[in-house]
């Protein structure tokens, strides 16, 4: 009876970091099974395969094996999942996002709690069964909550997400460096291009009256020494995706704060009555860390 323990298709690092280590908590407690990541992994699950020469099995879609059980890992619907995933067969179930997943999979056990990196919930399994996982999937948990959290600043961010990632540091002298150069390293893409990274995030809002929303996340302040490509870049995307008005918002993970540039008289009054923006040249400085999530429904409010 091998058991698959995956992700969604193209994980990012909190879906690959589960998959792997909850895998190894189980064979630490005699089951069969192994972790699997199916599809090309995101950028800062790269950073670990390419600067810590963490092995991961990545497999293309399509991909079967004897895997005769299912357990499903930062995803909670059939949405996505490898082709190799059977419905029926799944077993077990842990995520952190709103849905029904009882409905899909009536024979899973589930364990589904609104917190900031389903990580965490692998983290607090090890530690309830007093065991370790191997140091590299240890990084690699470490990091996915520093990711899925954005430096503990999204929204379902929680207490047990610092204490998880403050157990991975004192058992494996982990410590907030290997995040900093984690996010350098997807810093570092944006900054080679961020004319593509703005496109393959960009986001309508609203039904008819649109409001395009363009979201950098960085790590430090380097990627402003492009203003002019910055400003050049969104006029562009104004014009193909045929929005009344844009925005793009820029979130420095290391200061915790948010830059946000529009160049519209409309928009800027709207930004002005719900954040409080102080327009400079199009350009606004907020103290406060602002996602594109949370910015979205505030101005759609506003504008009625
Ligand atoms: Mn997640």
């Amino acid at each position: 009876m091998k058991i698959l323990v995956t992700p969604k298709v193209n994980p990012d690092l909190d879906g690959t970091s589960c998959a792997l280590a909850y895998a190894d908590l189980l064979r630490k407690t005699g089951k069969d099974a192994e972790g699997v990541i199916f599809g090309n992994p995101q950028s800062e699950v790269q950073y670990f395969i390419q600067k810590h020469s963490i092995e991961i099995p990545i497999r293309p879609d399509g991909f079967t094996s004897n895997w005769s059980e299912f357990i499903l890992v930062d995803a909670s619907s059939m949405k996505g999942m490898p082709k190799a995933v059977r419905p029926e067969k799944v077993i077990e179930i842990i995520d952190h996002r709103a849905g029904e997943p009882e409905k899909e999979f009536p024979n899973a056990k589930i364990q589904n709690e609104l917190i900031g990196a389903a990580a965490t919930l692998v983290v607090e399994r090890f530690i309830k069964a007093n065991l370790n996982p191997n140091p590299e999937y240890a990084k690699l948990l470490y990091g996915a909550i520093y990711h899925n959290t954005l430096n503990f600043i999204a929204t379902n961010t929680s207490y047990r997400d610092r204490k998880a990632a403050q157990f991975l540091e004192k058992e494996y002298g982990l410590n907030e460096n290997l995040a900093r150069q984690m996010f350098d390293f997807a810093t570092q893409t944006i900054e080679r291009n961020p004319r593509q990274a703005l496109e393959d995030d960009a986001k309508e809002f609203g039904e008819g009256y649109l409001i395009g929303a363009y979201q950098l996340i960085v790590w430090g302040s380097e990627v402003f020494q492009q203003k002019e490509l910055i400003e050049q870049t969104i006029k562009e995307l104004f014009k193909k995706f045929k929005v009344n008005w844009a925005l793009l918002n820029v979130v420095d993970l290391e200061s915790k704060k948010t830059t946000i540039y529009c160049s519209d008289k409309v928009g800027q009054d709207a930004l002005n009555k719900t954040l409080g923006c102080q327009f400079e040249d199009n350009w606004c400085q907020l103290e406060k860390a602002w996602l594109r999530k949370q910015i979205m429904p505030l101005l759609t409010k506003a504008l009625g």
